[in-house]
């Protein structure tokens, strides 16, 4: 491919859960970011409706961040991750706990959504181990679920394109049923009515391969990589009690509904249901540096902290856990957080975000739209033999426009940073009736 005037070459870069070819032939380039835009390499503004891929909860080009992260540089650019540590990361893992629900006070980093997810994992099959119950090895995830992209992450997750072409998944693993179910719930604003039973699945898996087998079971609260589906109505309740009877760990993936996606810092605030251990991304630095970080009731990382003083509890961890240079981003961004309201500022928007959404159920095509904090999805008939182009062309046809959003399939997902005005929200909302009239 040659290069265009104004263009890298493109040819080097292996893009990630893109079409290369497709993008390569007509690349869409961005340059800069601020508050809530976007520029592209043309100049052109285009209005963030998704905090980038679901990170960027404080808005773009934070001075903050960008100070304390070349403050952190210039002092101590990295210090080694084991054996040895650094006073950014205690006062980090501090503060997050303290801004955890009662409990989770100890606090484990990785670099990515997809490591917190394996850590999570390794965690609760060492605490089984530790705990005298080495038989609990399986674990259980769902139908539509995504936890990242490590094998664990593909392993119980539930979306069958990030799974088909690597086969090899870690042994023992079952999925509950997605709880997406068009027929009961469709147009459902928070919560849907129908599905609390589907908890039950959890019942039958335990009757099946006995609870003595079962370490964990991973969920996201609410689904949204498959396009946004939140939880029936008690259905997090059964799935918890379930847990409690059978002494199976209950783990919440947070990458996406932590700091305050959903206007409560964390989605078990939101939906009042605790689990065990919970993995958080994204939003723990405002997508500015990578970093991941799991959270542990206190009673599993003590249940480690057995045998002799001077032996490694956990050989786990990578060689950028607690980077200084993401744990300053991270200490900027939870300030900024705690100055601006922001992890409950989804609350006070919610009604309008879901109203303003809710508003395109009339739209061609629009069969089914679900909101929650400030989370939406608008599920789209697929178009018959071409599934996935109507979701494709609005979102570049929004592009065009001067808005991005996320597509899975011929689902739209918005999500926009937690600052957004409520004038942004009516863009997004227009815009997209627009778009969503033409697209055939
Ligand atoms: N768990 C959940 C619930 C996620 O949403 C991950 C784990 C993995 O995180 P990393 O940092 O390894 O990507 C995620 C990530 C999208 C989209 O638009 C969603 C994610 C990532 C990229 C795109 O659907 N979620
Ligand atoms: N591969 C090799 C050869 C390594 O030496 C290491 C770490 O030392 C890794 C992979 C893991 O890298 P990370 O700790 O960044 O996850």
């Amino acid at each position: 491919m040659t290069a265009r005037p104004n263009l890298p070459s493109l040819d080097a870069y292996w893009m990630p859960f893109t079409a290369n070819r497709q993008f390569k032939a007509n690349p869409r380039l961005i340059t800069a970011a601020e508050g809530m835009y976007y520029t592209t390499i043309e100049g052109r503004r285009i209005l963030d409706g998704s905090a980038g891929l679901w990170c960027v909860n404080a808005g773009h080009g934070r001075q903050e961040i960008t100070d304390a992260v070349a403050r952190q540089l210039a002092t101590l650019d990295y210090s080694p991750a084991f054996q040895m540590g650094h006073p950014a990361a205690f006062d980090l893992a501090t503060k997050l706990a303290a801004l955890a629900p009662a409990g989770f006070d100890r606090v484990f980093f990785a670099n990515s959504g997809s490591e917190a997810v394996d850590t999570a994992l390794k965690i609760a099959l060492a605490y089984h181990r530790a705990a005298g119950a080495p038989s609990r090895t399986r674990f259980i995830g769902r139908e539509r679920g995504y936890h990242g992209v490590g094998f664990g992450g593909i392993s119980v997750g539930g979306l069958v394109n990030n799974r088909r072409a690597f086969p090899t998944h870690l042994p023992g693993v079952d999925h509950l049923r997605h709880t997406h179910d068009l027929a009961r719930n469709a147009f459902s604003r928070g919560m849907p009515a129908h599905g609390a039973e589907l908890a039950d699945d959890l019942e039958r898996m335990v009757a099946l391969h006995g609870a003595d087998s079962i370490a964990a079971v991973i969920v996201e609260p609410v689904a949204g990589s498959a396009g946004v589906l939140p939880p029936p109505k008690g259905y997090l309740e059964r799935l918890r009690a379930i847990c409690d009877t059978h002494g199976i760990l209950l783990i919440f993936d947070e990458v996406i509904t932590g700091f305050g996606r959903l206007g409560t810092p964390f989605a078990s605030g939101y939906f009042g249901v605790t689990p065990d251990l919970f993995t958080t991304a994204k939003g723990l630095t405002n997508g500015a540096i990578p970093m991941g970080a799991v959270f542990a009731r206190r009673a599993i990382h003590d249940a480690l902290m057995q045998g002799p003083e001077n032996q490694v509890e956990l050989f786990h961890g990578y060689t950028y856990s607690a980077h200084p240079a993401a744990c300053a981003a991270s200490l900027a961004v939870l300030e900024i957080y705690r100055k601006e309201d922001l992890l409950t500022r989804a609350a006070s928007l919610e009604g309008a975000f879901a109203d303003a959404l809710h508003d395109l159920r009339a739209l061609p095509h629009v069969i089914d739209i679900r909101t929650i904090g400030l989370m939406a999805g608008i599920e789209l008939a697929p178009r018959p033999g071409a599934p996935g182009a109507r979701g494709y062309e609005v979102f570049l046809e929004c592009l065009a426009r001067g808005l991005y959003v996320r597509y899975t399939a011929d689902i739209i997902a918005l999500s926009p940073p937690l600052i957004v005005s409520g004038e942004e929200i009516a863009t997004m909302a227009s815009t997209l009736a627009d778009v969503i009239k033409r697209i055939a």
